[in-house]
């Protein structure tokens, strides 16, 4: 469907009036910016913080009813660091952070120069004597365990372990909006050539008793960072099949994408695709819905 860039007139009537409801959702559905929806609405008499209040309560129980309607999981409050046509640039914590890509659907920004490359070579340096082969959770168990799907190697950090780490941590937060105490601690990973992770979704399966643990120590993840500590040669783009989207491994550069619900609905689903030249090393910053310990 071609998007649409201005809003039709809002129809005449009280705010009760399903028509006028129904107008909202369709501008949404539609692409249309927020502001010029707003605007329709003060245009018809509405002030502007009621105008705001209205299509925030409109939409809300817009996608809550089509949760319901389709036995989907509600969806949660998630990072959202920046909106759609905003600054091409921000200045996070001192630092020029620059955005060079963002999708709505799945909610994906790529950032350019998150990270200095001396923050980058120093993450690697303190992480390469303690990598080992990576794991993923079992989810029958609960437990880690190696997996085919994921040929890296890792380590985690825990949260603030390193001064440098607390600097990143503090960084995301800020550009992030999102309490560092959400965060799970940095994990580092090398991708050696053929190295890949296929794609998944980052979210725990409510419906696997093995989650049932790590869903205790702050609920569900919510959003990622993948940070690119290198550039390698050939390969290693991060994926998200269903939108047929790579964001290129580039040192420094970083994705973000969020998911407000553990359903695939969110399209979230991404992979570290093989690295077929060089090597690749990432940090990945996961956020949980609440504080995590
Ligand atoms: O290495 C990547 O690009 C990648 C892809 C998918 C990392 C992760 N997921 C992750 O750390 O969750
Ligand atoms: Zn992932």
């Amino acid at each position: 469907m071609a998007r649409m860039t201005t809003p039709a007139r809002a129809p005449i009537g009280h705010e009760d009036d399903p028509a006028l409801r129904e107008w909202v959702v369709a501008q949404a559905v539609a692409g249309i910016a927020p502001e010029q929806v707003l605007a329709a609405l003060c245009e018809r008499g509405l002030a502007q913080q009621a105008a705001i209040e209205y299509v925030e309560q409109v939409l809300r129980g817009h996608v809550e009813s089509h949760a319901r309607d389709n036995g989907l999981p509600l969806p949660a409050t998630v990072p959202a660091p920046i909106d759609s046509n905003g600054p091409s640039a921000l200045v996070v914590e001192g630092r020029k952070v620059h955005v060079l890509a963002s999708l709505l659907h799945p909610r994906v920004v790529v950032f350019g120069g998150f990270l200095s490359n001396a923050e980058c070579d120093e993450l690697v340096a303190t992480a390469r004597p303690r990598l080992r082969r990576s794991s993923t959770l079992d989810l029958q168990t609960g437990e880690d365990t190696a997996h085919e799907h994921r040929t890296s190697q890792g380590m985690a950090f825990q949260r603030g372990q390193t001064p440098l780490c607390a600097r990143i941590e503090r960084r995301i937060a800020t550009l992030l909006d999102w309490p560092v105490e959400n965060g799970e601690g940095l994990q580092v990973l090398r991708y050696g050539v053929g190295a890949e992770y296929r794609p998944h979704y980052d979210y725990f399966d409510p419906a696997f008793p093995g989650t049932a643990a790590t869903l205790r120590r702050g609920g569900q993840r919510v959003a990622s960072l993948v940070m690119y500590l290198n550039t390698p040669a050939r390969g290693g783009a991060t994926v998200f099949p269903d939108a047929h989207f790579e964001a290129a491994a580039v040192k420094g550069n970083a994705v973000f994408f969020s998911y407000d619900r553990p359903h695939p609905v969110t399209a979230s689903l991404h992979g570290g695709a093989p690295v077929l030249e060089g090597e690749k090393w990432i940090a990945t910053k996961w956020l949980r819905a609440g504080r995590h310990d």
